[in-house]
């Protein structure tokens, strides 16, 4: 765990005049704020999450609960969650945190750097006495995320141990739109996925993806860019991948919103889920030293009919 470094103490080290800063946010939890040109940013140290990324002349690509919670050891509902070591339940031990640990951790602000149009902020966690208490390994993650007109997140994982690393990953993007019931995701057409609103059966998809109830599939062996498509807010938010093979496509609906008090009961209307991933059988392994990155770079494109 990173010790404690004061708002003062991170922009000394870190703020750029006019473009990035280190502010007191939800919770008074810390985050970094990016104002530049081309797109406006906000990534809280918590969980090295993306909570907001409004390219110029667009209005926010990303959806963000207002009944989040905002404090040490719980999720933040919205942005775009880092899952790991496993997505969704552990599976030998149910006790475990949803989606892995350190999306309920502060993790470290190591820079932030204005490059050319964009601007990088950069964040590391790595394995302590608290994850080994959930999973016996050592590894080190850096969540380099790249502000500009598109915004690109890399997860780069490397295993510090002496042993291999199998784990599982996802960068859980919370898109915003006008309304689930009339968005559609664009890029799985005849892709094989589990469905985890039905026993995780096998199935294929048949065109777009459309809401029209819990929805929660799980798309393996896919390395297919996908498009959030909006005819309400008349947009395309598309999602690029690279090293990911899999693609999570979620939204709760009315009944599952009702389950999550983070969650407005309304409030699954404005979102929709298309996440970068690896997970089942699609679950990296590193060897000692070895070290992968996922990246997923999200662009949006207007007209969204
Ligand atoms: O990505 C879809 C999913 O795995 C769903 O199964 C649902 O659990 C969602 O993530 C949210 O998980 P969370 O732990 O953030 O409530």
């Amino acid at each position: 765990m990173p010790s404690f470094v004061s708002i003062e103490k991170l922009n000394e080290q870190h703020a750029i005049a006019g473009i990035a800063s280190v502010i007191s946010g939800e919770g008074n939890l810390p985050k970094v704020r990016v104002t530049s040109p081309r797109a406006s940013a906000e990534i809280y140290l918590h969980g090295a999450q993306v909570t907001s990324w409004q390219p110029a002349g667009s209005e926010d690509a990303i959806f963000l609960s207002a009944k989040s919670y905002w404090e040490e050891g719980r999720a933040i509902r919205g942005g775009i969650p880092v899952c790991f070591p496993w997505f969704r339940n552990k599976a030998d031990d149910q006790k475990a945190p949803s989606h892995g640990f350190v999306r309920t951790k502060a993790w470290e602000l190591l820079s932030i750097a204005h490059e050319g149009d964009s601007v990088v902020v950069t964040l590391v966690t790595e394995s302590d006495e608290a994850s080994r208490r959930w999973w016996p390994h050592e590894f080190r993650i850096v969540h380099r995320v790249t502000v500009g007109a598109e915004l690109k997140l890399e997860l780069v994982v490397t295993n510090t141990g002496d042993t291999a690393l199998k784990f599982e990953e996802a960068l859980h993007t919370y898109h915003r739109v006008g309304d689930a019931g009339r968005t559609r995701v664009a890029g799985l057409d005849g892709a094989p996925y589990l469905d985890n609103m039905d026993g995780n059966r096998e199935k294929t998809q048949a065109g777009d993806v459309k809401f029209t109830g819990p929805t929660d599939n799980a798309y393996l062996t896919t390395r297919n860019a996908v498009e959030v498509v909006d005819p309400v807010l008349h947009r395309r938010i598309r999602t690029e991948k690279k090293n990911s093979l899999t693609t999570v496509v979620w939204n709760p609906w009315q009944e599952g919103a009702k389950a999550l008090a983070d969650l407005g009961d309304d409030e699954w209307q404005s979102m929709a889920c298309a996440e970068a991933g690896n997970i089942r059988s699609n679950a990296v392994t590193l060897a000692p030293g070895e070290e992968h990155t996922m990246t997923a770079t999200l662009a949006v494109e207007g007209d969204g009919r």
